[in-house]
């Protein structure tokens, strides 16, 4: 249990046993009992670069999900290790698009004769196949923050974009950052024959989102934004755009992670928030900023945890930090040569943009 004063003062002992062989990162959506022993904190993207500037660290404990783990091994040196606490740690978006069936869309797209015209960009929140993919024709990764100006840099590279995975932050940049239409956007299903679409779809649309979504942000609806504004005036509607696009144009903000917390941060003492992204961020948030009296709600109590990211629990992390110090090294997160090349390619291409 979160509280459990054993498993604290083991966490603690493991990881002073380990000393500055240990960093320990924590993603913004992990639980509070994990938070504490994390050396730093951020998204996925912040976290990676973290970890980069720690080189004397060997061992990198990532509390976060299978991908962020990817990432992090990506752009660290090959004598760091990369930890997972949980090897079940997945992400439902990053497993809606596997490396064969993006493969498979690429030949549809050729089929369709403009694969010559297409630049792959794909969210920080994809596997380390999909970004070598994306490094590998040409595209660039991207994160919530940099979305706009990846699609500004991909849009002078070709004349449509392949989004992956997570169609409603491709949506919501391409429209409500870019100008764009919804008629500009089309879905690619990767379970239908063709995705789903004629070759004259695809040859009109300028966007081409991938069919993915996230478990946890994409349940979040328009009644839930009207819902608490009916019944907190006043309130501040703040949403990741990882949500649908109703939900976007309905808030009066969006934003990373990193945007929300600075946004809160800079919130005058009396305002009120409503808050649409990960129920452990949001409540850490509120009780945070409660001693400030700046009030702060999540969006919809129908929405739950990431149950991925709840994976990593304390005995998790006990179990990880008292094998590393034994000598013991588990569930290390390696990502093979020529992947990480491609995707390493693609990330460069990011931390590149103007
Ligand atoms: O939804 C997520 O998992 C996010 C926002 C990840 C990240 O840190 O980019
Ligand atoms: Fe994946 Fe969504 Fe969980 Fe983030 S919050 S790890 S995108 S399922």
């Amino acid at each position: 249990s979160p509280s459990d004063p054993d498993l604290v003062e083991r966490a603690r002992a493991a990881k002073e046993r380990l000393g500055d062989k240990v960093f320990v990162l924590g993603h913004h959506y992990q639980r509070d009992e994990v938070i504490q022993f994390a050396d730093v904190t951020g998204d996925s993207f912040k976290l990676a670069r973290d970890a980069a500037a720690r080189p004397d660290a060997e061992y990198i404990v990532f509390c976060g999900v299978h991908f962020m783990a990817e990432s992090a091994d990506i752009l660290t040196t090959d004598d760091q290790k990369v930890v997972l606490p949980d090897l079940a740690a997945g992400c439902s978006m990053a497993d809606m698009a596997t490396a064969e069936q993006v493969a498979e869309c690429w030949d549809v797209l050729t089929e369709a004769g403009i694969a010559e015209q297409v630049v792959p960009v794909s969210y920080m929140n994809s596997s380390a196949d999909i970004k070598a993919f994306t490094g590998k024709h040409g595209g660039t990764i991207c994160t919530s923050s940099n979305a706009k100006r990846a699609l500004e840099w991909a849009f002078e590279q070709g004349e449509k974009i392949l989004f992956l995975p997570d169609q409603h932050l491709g949506r919501n940049t391409a429209v409500r950052d870019m100008g764009f239409s919804l008629d500009d956007c089309v879905v690619y299903n990767p379970h239908k024959p063709g995705g789903g679409l004629t070759a004259e779809q695809l040859r009109d649309a300028k966007m081409i989102l991938w069919r993915g979504h996230c478990s946890v942000h994409g349940r979040f609806s328009l009644e839930s934004v009207e819902d608490v504004r009916a019944r907190i005036p006043g309130v501040n509607v703040l949403v990741h755009p990882e949500c649908k696009h109703e939900v976007v144009a309905a808030a009066d903000h969006v934003g990373s992670t990193e945007h929300i917390i600075q946004t809160l941060e800079a919130a005058p003492a009396g305002s009120k928030w409503a808050i649409g992204t990960e129920l452990n961020l949001v409540r850490r948030l509120a009780n945070r900023f409660a001693a400030e009296d700046k009030e702060i709600v999540f969006l919809d109590k129908t929405v739950c945890f990431c149950s991925t990211m709840n994976r990593i629990d304390l005995p998790h992390l006990v179990w990880t930090l008292e094998s590393l110090a034994d000598g013991k090294l588990v569930n290390r997160i390696e990502v093979d040569r020529e992947t990480e090349q491609f995707a390493k390619l693609a990330l460069e291409r990011m931390l590149a943009l103007p």
